[in-house]
């Protein structure tokens, strides 16, 4: 089958309490399905383009309703391996009126065990675009070894790749996670993190600095956002930046995925760089801007955001 972008990551059924801002007090919980790396391929299948996921979900109940959920979204998600573990989630308060506070259940899950042997090349062949994120290498050995496989093998056969630093504390130190994603961060054409992941995986506070050095490391489009605040990037040694659309924002967990998605979806669809941040940075905005991780991700065809959404975000 021939894909727009092929993804593999960790999905999580998150729990998010309902009745109380605490999980202390909560007795209600409503799950929805999310990951950074299924965030980017619903995006892409928003935005009318042909996204492939491939991850391993416990024999489970869970396993069952998040494939489901997913392939409800469009994505192809016939790779998918169904293993003797369970799959993870994570327990999260709304963050409607106190900071949002998360617990992972994942290690050990079912997709910490993915490994390099479940990229066969022909995913990669017949994809136009990969992606991958840290989080994978945070939750195992053979996660991380599976991240570096994936994009060695898509840059020997010629296909474009992306790289979201995404550092999760609560998996690993800032330590570990330098060790590991600092030689990942090479030779992809988009390498997107945020400030604080870039000063860590790098190892410098200048901005203009990192970006040089991740352009002469081989990464072509290197974007360093800040929330909703002004986002640098530079191409093949170009600083330039970009203000994202103000919105109100409600729950910004899942906007940086959406805001990833919705890039890719603008590169592959033929936009500028500039173009596909601008349409990156209006995904994110909407995701932030209504609670849970897909519900904000606009639509789309060809994979450009609908017009009409567009000009609402923009105020015309
Ligand atoms: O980027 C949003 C993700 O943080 C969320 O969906 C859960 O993948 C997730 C993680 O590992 O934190």
């Amino acid at each position: 089958m021939n894909t727009d972008l092929f993804t593999f990551g960790e999905a999580l059924s998150v729990f998010i309490s309902s009745d109380s801002d605490s999980v202390m007090s909560a007795e209600k919980y409503e799950r929805v399905t999310a990951g950074a790396e299924v965030n980017v391929a619903v995006t892409l299948s928003r935005l009318g383009l042909k996204p492939q996921y491939f991850s391993r979900f416990g024999n489970d109940q869970l396993g069952s309703v998040m494939l489901e959920d997913i392939k409800a979204e469009g994505v192809d998600v016939t790779l998918i391996k169904r293993v003797n573990s369970f799959t993870a989630a994570m327990v999260r308060n709304s963050g409607k009126t106190a900071p949002v506070e998360i617990s992972y259940l994942r290690k050990g899950s079912a997709a910490s065990t993915i490994e390099p042997e479940d990229i066969l090349d022909s995913y990669l062949s017949s994809t136009r675009w990969l992606h991958t994120t840290g989080i994978t290498c945070a939750i195992s050995n053979s996660g991380a070894a599976t991240v570096k496989h994936a994009l060695q093998k898509a840059a020997a056969l010629g296909v474009k790749s992306s790289f979201d630093l995404n550092i999760r504390r609560k998996l690993w130190s800032e330590e570990d996670a330098k060790k590991v994603l600092f030689p990942l961060a090479s030779n992809v054409e988009l390498l997107i993190g945020g400030e604080d992941e870039y000063q860590v995986v790098f190892g410098s506070n200048e901005p203009k600095k990192i970006l040089a050095e991740a352009n002469k490391r081989g990464c072509k489009i290197a974007v360093m956002t800040k929330g909703d605040q002004m986002m640098r990037y530079s191409i093949d040694g170009n600083y330039a930046e970009i203000n994202p659309p103000k919105v109100v924002a409600v729950d910004p967990v899942g906007s940086g995925d959406a805001f990833t998605g919705g890039v890719i979806a603008g590169l592959l669809s033929g936009l500028s760089v500039e173009q596909a941040l601008e349409q990156g940075s209006i995904c994110g905005a909407l995701v932030a801007s209504m609670f849970g991780d897909w519900t904000g991700i606009p639509t789309g065809k060809l994979g450009l955001v609908d017009k009409e959404i567009i000009a609402k975000v923009r105020g015309n």
